[in-house]
């Protein structure tokens, strides 16, 4: 039984598609749904009382088990859901966490979901102490036997868990620092880093697929990819790497986006994140999901960096559509992944965003610095050489922070000098 309140202006919408999406993904059915309009959600209890009522009613009626919950629950109103309703209430953050466990294959994925989970779990644990503790301390007797055989099991299960937070956040951290190493590698290599970033079920995979040949694993649930993987390919004889990860999705919780921070760091530090769109989408579900993307990337530090908006599945519209969602989409460019339609010019787009990044140089470079010819050749790709009596003459561009390595061979540098 999927429920939900939602602001009294979004009436008329598929309010719950998404959670049902979520919930076929955690494999579970959806039997029926139940949606309030209100400003904000009942404090205690989640729904008002009378659709309360009307909720004990439906399950009754539609043979449910379960009741799964679009927001994230306090654990006093999940408490007191299950105390009115009978039957187990789940909230969207435990069922995100479900499919991330499900879906984690590598030992970095797995430990960061274990320690997301650890940390939703102890926020509940810690609910229910308080509650427990508030009950023994109004006891007249005080004293002792007010400390009940729950409370100290609860205290050796919350010591339990933070102990195993904090192994996890150790092991992560080894993790972290060795991705660190290899991307310092790949740093001082000069190669263009390209982050795919958007909303789960953008289409984000199937694009590194296309644009790279690479076989990453494409699925139509929710989060299939947790891991990031990085492919390389080659446009006008430049090398460009590809980042493709986690997807974001609204309401992501905030445990997941801390545990998976190490992940998200290759967004963070990426020359150029695209942002991918389902276009297919319709404009209101397209507008939110661009917006909770945005506000991820915000939380991840990754804000400010250079940003490329592609719409995917154009297969999937009609020539209206199409003229709908691209015109007045400013620098936004529309592509299909599934057929390869508009991926040259994404890639020219990523290449002129690259381009915007680097210094026009003239050097001189003699005879006996082949060494340094080929390193240029590498930062530039593509350059322009004329061979002369005292050296090669070449002019190329080049990432700016790799610009002083050739000073020394500058020809303005030596005009300067006469
Ligand atoms: N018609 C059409 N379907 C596409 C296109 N690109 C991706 N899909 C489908 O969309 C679904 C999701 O694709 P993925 O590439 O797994 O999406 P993702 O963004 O990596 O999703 P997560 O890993 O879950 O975040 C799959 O069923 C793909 O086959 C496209 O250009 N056209
Ligand atoms: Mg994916």
């Amino acid at each position: 039984m999927a429920i939900g309140v939602i602001d009294k202006g979004a009436a008329g919408t598929d309010a719950l598609a998404e959670l049902k999406e979520l919930l076929r993904t955690a494999g579970v059915a959806t039997a029926g749904e139940l949606v309030q309009a209100r400003a904000e959600p009942d404090p205690d209890r989640y729904l008002g009382r009378g659709k309360l009522a009307e909720l004990r009613e439906q399950i009754r009626r539609d043979g449910a088990n379960l009741v799964a919950c679009d927001d994230e629950l306090a654990p006093r109103q999940e408490r007191n859901l299950e105390a009115a309703l009978d039957v187990p209430v789940i909230d969207r953050t435990a069922i995100i966490l479900d499919i991330f466990a499900d879906h984690a294959h590598s030992a970095e994925g797995k430990l960061q979901v274990e320690l997301a989970q650890l940390e939703y779990n102890l926020a509940r644990m810690r609910g229910l102490w308080t509650h427990l503790e508030r009950l023994g301390a109004g006891r007249i007797d005080g004293g002792i036997g007010t400390r009940g055989p729950g409370e100290s099991q609860i205290e050796t299960d919350r010591r339990l868990a933070r102990d195993r937070i904090t192994t996890l956040r150790r092991r992560l951290g080894r993790v972290e620092r060795n991705r660190g190493v290899q991307r310092a590698r790949r740093e001082s290599s000069a190669v263009p880093a390209v982050a795919l970033a958007g909303y789960t079920n953008a289409g984000k995979s199937t694009l590194l697929n296309a644009l790279t040949g690479a076989g990453v694993g494409v699925g139509e649930r929710l989060f299939h990819t947790l891991d990031p993987t990085t492919r390389a390919y080659e446009h006008h004889g430049r090398r460009f790497v590809v980042t493709d990860t986690v997807g974001f999705i609204r309401k992501l919780p905030h445990q997941l986006v801390e545990a998976f921070k190490a992940t998200l760091e290759e967004t963070r530090l990426a020359d150029l994140i695209v942002h991918v769109v389902d276009g297919s989408e319709p404009e209101q579900v397209r507008v939110e999901a661009i917006a909770a993307v945005d506000s991820v990337l915000e939380e991840i530090g990754a804000g400010e960096r250079p940003r490329l908006l592609v719409y995917n599945k154009l297969d999937l519209l009609d020539a209206d559509q199409r003229r709908d969602l691209l015109v007045g989409a400013g620098d936004a460019v529309g592509v299909s992944a599934a057929t390869g339609e508009g991926l040259e010019l994404l890639r020219d787009r990523i290449e002129a965003g690259f381009l915007e990044t680097l210094r026009e140089v003239e050097l001189l470079v003699p005879y006996s610095e082949g060494g340094m010819l080929s390193e240029i050749h590498e930062l530039a790709g593509e350059l322009d050489r004329t061979e002369r009596g005292d050296g090669v003459l070449v002019k190329a561009r080049i990432p700016a922070t790799f610009a002083h390595r050739f000073e020394r061979f500058s020809v303005n540098g030596t005009r300067t000098v006469e």
